[in-house]
């Protein structure tokens, strides 16, 4: 049982090791929401929002979050008992549409709440089974394809299960060939367009055939499913859809009409982890393989991602990197590591996310601060 007393909504501001560029925009710092979750148990549940500052990968953004959970979603929690985490989604959707990251949030801390009340963990709560899940690197665009295949190299030899290069019109085919041909044949490789391409560009994208990647991640627009489809017919690299999976409808659509073969989950994305459960259910009926992506989490939300990237039907390594592949220092401790084998260890012997907030750390670099709770009845 869940009744939450408050929800502690913090902006902190972390610098990137190095800037990310995907198609549609460019990050060097990242602005991160933090959930601190209190029920009235006294028990403390944690999660982070994975909205980014620019609405360029979705049309959600911190500052929309932020205000969403404030007016619409924390009101319909605060001081109310709600029986499971299962029960949030159906309680969101009604009257309030999208926000699905908002809502995430807050469902999301909700099941950290009830992973430490019943003192299992975050994993074991969703159904995982693994104690390690292999990580992957997702390197954003550079300079010119000799950059972008040193990094590439360089990851590889870090470990990392598959390699995943960012793509724009310009930036595709020659850069793909380089990173290829620096790694082997062997090598698991990836391409994400973040929906920079149109059907018209089929054919150039054809020309990615030629490099045996594991997929094409979101070549075409987030509504473009029907297109999708279409490309697919005409590419021998699967689809992986990630915009365009936003709901369990969806992903359903997806499989009918083959507008993909993979899907990327991001439980932010689709509004939680009881959404991603359901794709997650979804697609191993239908034999389609799902991994966990990544939104540059700090180590509150990366904690939620091996969570749930420890289900059966995550059989494709994640954009889970450790965390000195972000951040100078994240704000968990432990930190999150990778082993030389390219697997990240999944907390399963400590109750909730497994890693605890470094407070001090956080305070320090805490720009907004707003405490959330029961209104006061109206009369
Ligand atoms: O498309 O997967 C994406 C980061 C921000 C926005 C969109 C994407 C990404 C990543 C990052 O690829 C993966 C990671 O967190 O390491
Ligand atoms: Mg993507």
């Amino acid at each position: 049982m869940i009744e939450l007393q408050r929800i502690t909504l913090r902006e902190i501001r972390l610098p990137l090791k190095e800037p990310f560029r995907i198609s549609s925009g460019v990050e060097h710092e990242r602005r991160i929401c933090l959930l601190e979750l209190a029920n009235g148990d006294g028990t403390i549940g944690w999660s982070e929002c994975v909205a980014g500052e620019n609405p360029n990968y979705s049309a959600e953004t911190i500052d929309t979050a932020w205000l969403a959970m404030r007016e619409w979603l924390a009101p319909r929690v605060l001081g109310k008992p709600i029986a499971k985490p299962d029960d949030l989604p159906a309680l969101f959707e009604r009257g309030i549409c999208g926000h699905n990251m908002a809502k995430a949030a807050i469902e999301m801390g909700c099941w950290d709440v009830v992973a430490r009340q019943q003192r299992v963990s975050l994993s074991a709560l969703l159904g995982g089974a693994r104690d390690r899940v292999p990580t992957g690197i997702s390197i954003g665009i550079q300079s010119s394809p000799d950059a972008l295949a040193l990094r590439a190299r360089a990851a590889f030899d870090q470990g990392y299960r598959k390699v995943k290069v960012k793509i724009e019109p310009g930036a595709d085919v020659e850069y793909v060939r380089a990173v290829r041909h620096e790694l082997g044949p062997s090598v698991h490789m990836m391409a994400d367009a973040n929906s920079a391409y149109t059907l018209a560009d089929a054919a150039h994208l054809a020309e990615l055939d030629a490099f045996n990647l594991i997929m094409i991640e979101q070549p075409l627009s987030r509504d473009d499913l029907i297109r999708h489809a279409e490309l697919q017919k005409r590419l021998a690299t699967p689809i992986c859809l990630d915009e365009s999976i936003i709901s369990v409808e969806r992903a359903e659509d997806m499989i009918a009409i083959g507008a993909g073969r993979i899907i990327n989950i991001k439980p932010g994305r689709v509004g939680g982890f009881t959404i991603s459960k359901g794709i997650h259910d979804v697609c191993q009926k239908s034999g389609i393989p799902v991994w966990c992506g990544g939104m540059l989490e700090s180590g509150v939300g990366r904690a939620h991602n091996v969570a749930l990237a420890s289900l059966p039907n995550f059989s494709l390594p994640g954009d889970l990197s450790p965390s000195s592949r972000y951040w100078a220092r994240d704000i968990v401790s432990p930190e999150w590591t990778m082993d030389d084998e390219g697997m990240v260890h999944v907390p399963r012997d400590k109750p909730g996310i497994g890693v605890s907030v470094d407070m001090d750390f956080v305070d320090s670099i805490t720009v907004r601060h707003e405490e959330l709770q029961p209104r006061a009845p109206s009369r």
